[in-house]
């Protein structure tokens, strides 16, 4: 991460111990490079009542994913969020990895993570994979909204109650990712006009449409930064397909 605004506001440790791990994997991804953005999009800085807030954004592109999106925010005094997908090269059968960290406080009041299927289900392969993970039992599940459906049967979403849950819950972004890469490798490109391909776009479509109905988000936005902001940032920023 640059160091410039780690230092001069810090960041909740464990958001910034989840930014490490997932770049570190994407880092070791094959042919990876990042992506260009409009500087105003990728660092957004604004003062609110005395309140700093600002927006970090990264984008990359690699083998067998189209775009992989990274993001770190602080809003205000009391919020910071860790925002991940990994959307998948529609030639290729792999899962939408998605994770999302909400500091309040300095504690974590929700953190979800999953490999969302592109399909009706996840890859065949990949089942016995998942159910192998040794998913620790939190005590605080979340319960899912309603547009949740576009997750996995895997997806976990929880509220850690202590040091122990957020640190087991950090190292379950780097399994799902770990299994991700493992497939990754395993898998070979369709055609990007197949008729699997286009299905597989067509589901991450759908995936960005329902994300796009998660209102706290919408809500935490249009605080900060105004509704018509907060409309064209989840457009086009968060779940642009
Ligand atoms: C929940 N997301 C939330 C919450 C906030 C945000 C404030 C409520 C936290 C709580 O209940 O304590 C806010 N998330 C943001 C903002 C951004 C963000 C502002 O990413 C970006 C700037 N959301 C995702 C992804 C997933 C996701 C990729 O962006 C899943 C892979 C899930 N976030 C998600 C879910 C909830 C949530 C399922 C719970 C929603 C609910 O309870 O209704």
């Amino acid at each position: 991460m640059e160091s410039g605004f780690c230092t001069q506001s810090k960041l909740n440790p464990l958001l910034l111990e989840a930014f490490e791990i997932i770049k570190n994997r994407i880092n070791s991804l094959t042919d990876v490079k990042p992506l260009y953005i409009d500087p105003k999009s990728s660092k957004i800085y604004s003062n609110l009542n005395e309140e700093e807030l600002f927006i970090i954004n990264e984008f990359f592109q690699a083998k067998g994913f189209r775009k992989i999106h990274l993001e770190v925010a602080k809003l205000g005094k009391s919020l910071e969020i860790l925002h991940c997908v990994f959307f998948p090269d529609p030639c290729y059968e792999l899962p939408i990895f998605g994770a999302d960290l909400v500091v309040n406080s300095n504690n974590i009041s929700a953190a979800i993570v999953d490999l969302s299927p592109v399909g009706k289900h996840l890859p065949d392969s990949l089942i016995p994979q998942m159910r192998s993970l040794k998913v620790p039992k939190f005590n605080e599940p979340g319960k899912l909204p309603e547009w949740g459906f576009i997750f996995s049967p895997y997806v976990c979403f929880i509220r850690p109650v202590d040091v122990l849950e957020e640190k087991l819950f950090l190292e379950l972004i780097d399994q799902y990712l770990s299994l991700l890469l493992s497939l990754l490798v395993r898998v070979d490109a369709d055609e990007i006009n197949s008729l699997d391909s286009m299905e597989r776009l067509n589901y991450q479509k759908r995936y960005c449409l329902n994300q796009k109905r998660n209102d706290k988000t919408r809500g935490i936005l249009t605080k900060f930064f105004g509704s018509r902001w907060a409309d064209e940032y989840i457009n086009k920023i968060l779940f642009e397909c």
